[in-house]
């Protein structure tokens, strides 16, 4: 199954998953013991760059002093209250995350699925208040191979057969539809009781695809014209991925519901948000949604930190960069190679597309080699891999990635 040579002390830990975890998994076989910045650090003690950052929870680097401080220092004073109280960091947290974004308020949660079934739940709860569709009739339009999420939801919302196989019966109101294609997009809207869409500006997990700009501005406009939310899953796009604080930000649209997760805590504790507006936010009421952890004043701390890192630090700026700098020695090694058919992104969320069909092993292979050399990345969908690193990635890094892949794909 590797091709990397695991030592006795590696075999171990991987002996141990393998016996004692579920099988929901297929790791790169690599024993990560200590991070730092966009640096890795294996069991061994050998040296990686981290080109998958966590699927974009660490934009912020590694273990980040700041967010690590400030984790610690809370954690000292109080990690734990229930929303039964009120908390002496949970309202600072509230006002931060709300002026950082222009929303009136903001649901607080921990995992990302957990963000994206609380947008739906309000989403379906203000349609209900809000714009008289019918009790159980609103439905909302989501676009083939989405990802959101594992829950029974987002498995309902999937497209995906290895996502939702055998996992049925399924969670109603949800109309699928091509991404990038105006003609579907006005019939199910023309359909009727649409209370929203909810779409990733940049689809992640499908591979890195971009829609055009027009599509996602007329997705907004329909949204407007009809009355329905438009909801951004920001979750993998947002907190400067892509080179800007959201990828919405590319295409001038402010999200009505805005929903965040991953690197809203640097990666150190699951933490995610829902961001609207008082007459979409006040249709939920006391008693009707929550969780014991979601607002939590470590949570809070740590997501104040990691929110003023994206900005003193200017990440969006240096991913921006950065992005286009990894991007532009992409295409040379694409002309050089010729095994790479496309090479796509925005920012430093970035996917090589190798030119061999999507069930080959030559991207999985390709990343043990990878590893082999130095640098972690991973597959996804067979034939494409994701391209990722911290944003506080420097030039040198890159240059050293682009060095990594040049030498693998020469072999
Ligand atoms: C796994 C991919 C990334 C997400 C968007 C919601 C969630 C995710 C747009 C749920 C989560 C993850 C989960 C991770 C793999 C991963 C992923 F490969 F599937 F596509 F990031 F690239 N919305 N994405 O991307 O957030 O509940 O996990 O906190 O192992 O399943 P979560």
């Amino acid at each position: 199954m590797t091709t990397l040579s695991t030592t006795n002390r590696t075999q171990h830990f991987l002996d141990l998953e393998d016996r004692f975890g579920a099988h929901n998994y297929h790791p790169i076989p690599v024993v990560l013991a200590r991070g730092q910045g966009c640096y890795l650090w294996d069991v061994e003690g050998k040296q990686y760059l981290d080109f998958l950052s966590a699927y974009s929870a660490v934009n912020q680097g590694h273990c980040h002093p700041r967010i690590i401080d400030a984790l610690q220092a809370q954690a000292r004073r109080l990690t734990l209250s229930s929303r039964a109280f009120y908390n002496d960091q949970l309202g600072e947290y509230e006002q931060t995350i709300c002026n950082y974004f222009g929303y009136d308020k903001v649901l607080p949660m921990n995992t990302g699925v957990e963000a994206v079934e609380t947008a739906v739940k309000l989403c379906r709860k203000w349609a209900y208040t809000h714009k008289g569709i019918p009790e159980n009739k609103a439905r909302i339009i989501v676009f083939d191979r989405n990802f959101h999420g594992r829950t029974l939801l987002a498995v309902s919302l999937s497209t995906d057969p290895s996502s939702y196989t055998q996992f049925g019966p399924f969670l109603p109101g949800f109309e699928k539809i091509p991404f990038d294609d105006d003609l579907a997009l006005e019939r199910a809207f023309s359909g009727g009781d649409i209370a929203g869409l909810l779409i990733e500006p940049i689809q992640g997990e499908a591979g890195v695809i971009l829609p055009s700009d027009a599509f996602i501005r007329q997705c907004k406009r329909l949204c407007d014209q009809y009355g329905a939310l438009f909801m951004a899953d920001e979750i993998q796009t947002g907190l400067c991925r892509t080179g800007k604080m959201l990828a919405c930000d590319y295409n001038g649209i402010r999200p009505d519901v805005l929903i965040l997760g991953k690197a809203l805590s640097g990666g150190v504790l699951p933490v995610s948000a829902v961001l609207a507006d008082d007459e979409i936010m006040l249709s939920i009421r006391p008693g009707e949604h929550g969780s014991t952890f979601g607002g939590n004043p470590l949570a809070c701390r740590v997501a104040i930190a990691a929110l003023e890192v994206l900005k003193e630090e200017k990440l969006d700026e240096n991913a921006f960069e950065m992005g286009n700098r990894f991007r532009s020695g992409l295409e040379e090694l694409k002309r050089r190679h010729g095994r790479i058919r496309e090479v796509r992104g925005r920012g430093l969320l970035n996917a090589m597309e190798m030119d061999v069909p999507s069930d080959s092993p030559v991207a999985w292979e390709l990343c043990l080699k990878l590893a082999d050399q130095g640098l972690l990345a991973k597959p996804t969908h067979g034939n494409i891999i994701r391209l990722a690193p911290p944003l506080c990635i420097s030039n040198r890094d890159i240059d050293q990635a682009l060095n990594i892949l040049d030498a693998v794909l020469s072999q």
